[in-house]
């Protein structure tokens, strides 16, 4: 089988919900000599990113959603172990992200988290509903170049402006760019609240962090 109808056949088993055949499809990919970074960035995340359209179109409902969130958290257990030890190519900049104060949503985080790996991002994921204030200790104890927030409800992508008002007060703002993901994000809005940009989409969101990492060296270098 080509490595493309592997990564299409992953992708599918995530939309249609396939529970009982994803752990076998996974390890067979391996087998297979495909990575763990594009099992997933290209494989189960592609799945997920189609079934959060379907959703958006009315095609599909929660507890679908939910049952492919399962697939998806299957296939996510096998590789993730695998993917810490393997590392990547050449670190392109270092992020901390986490879900906001008050949002669980966790599944957006966690298909965005090994696309931004696989784009040769070093990512620490600090979980869900974080507190602002472990952010700022999170800055502190990793210094990432970039923060990411997840917020999945528009009462949480609003909570932004908090969470960057306590970073500025901890005098850490310029040390970082921040980016905010989720469904309800909006580049605009997000500037307004303080942050850099935003993005839902996170093959979309690279371009972005690329870009924000080159502003941030350039006004490093600058200083
Ligand atoms: C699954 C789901 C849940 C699950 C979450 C399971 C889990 N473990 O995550 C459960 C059932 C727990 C849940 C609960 C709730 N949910 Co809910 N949920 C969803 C649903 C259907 C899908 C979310 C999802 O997984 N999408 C698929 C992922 C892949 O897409 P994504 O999150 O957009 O992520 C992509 C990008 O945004 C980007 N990205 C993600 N994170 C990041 C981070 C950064 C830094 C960057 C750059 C990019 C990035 O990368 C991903 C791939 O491109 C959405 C509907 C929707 N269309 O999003 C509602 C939705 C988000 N939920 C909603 C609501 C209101 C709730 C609840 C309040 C209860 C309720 N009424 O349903 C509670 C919230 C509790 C809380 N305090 O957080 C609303 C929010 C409305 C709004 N705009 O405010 C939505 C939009 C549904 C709706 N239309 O009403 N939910």
């Amino acid at each position: 089988m080509e490595k493309a109808e592997r990564l299409q056949k992953l992708a599918q088993a995530v939309l249609e919900m396939d529970v009982e055949g994803i752990v076998p499809l996974v390890e067979d990919s391996l087998a297979a000599g495909l990575s763990p970074v594009e099992i997933l960035a290209e494989g189960l995340s592609a799945g997920m990113r189609q079934v959060g359209e379907r959703f958006k179109q009315g095609e599909i409902f929660m507890p679908e959603v939910l049952v492919s969130c399962d697939v998806y958290y299957r296939g996510l257990e096998i590789l993730r172990p695998l993917i810490r030890q393997t590392g990547g190519g050449p670190v392109r900049g270092k992020m901390i992200i986490g879900t906001i104060y008050g949002d669980i949503h966790s599944v957006g985080k966690d298909v965005a988290v090994p696309v931004f790996q696989a784009a040769g991002y070093d990512v620490i994921d600090l979980g869900v509903d974080v507190p602002d204030e472990r952010f700022v200790e999170a800055i502190r104890e990793y210094e990432p170049d970039i923060v990411g927030l997840g917020t999945y409800m528009t009462s949480t992508f609003m909570h932004t402006r908090e969470t960057v008002r306590v970073i500025e007060q901890a005098g850490l703002r310029d040390r970082v760019k921040i980016i905010c993901g989720g469904p309800a994000v909006d580049p605009a809005a997000a500037r307004r609240m303080g942050a850099d940009d935003a993005s839902d989409d996170a093959w979309e969101a690279v371009g972005k962090l690329d870009r924000l990492v080159e502003e941030l060296r350039a006004a490093r270098r600058s200083v």
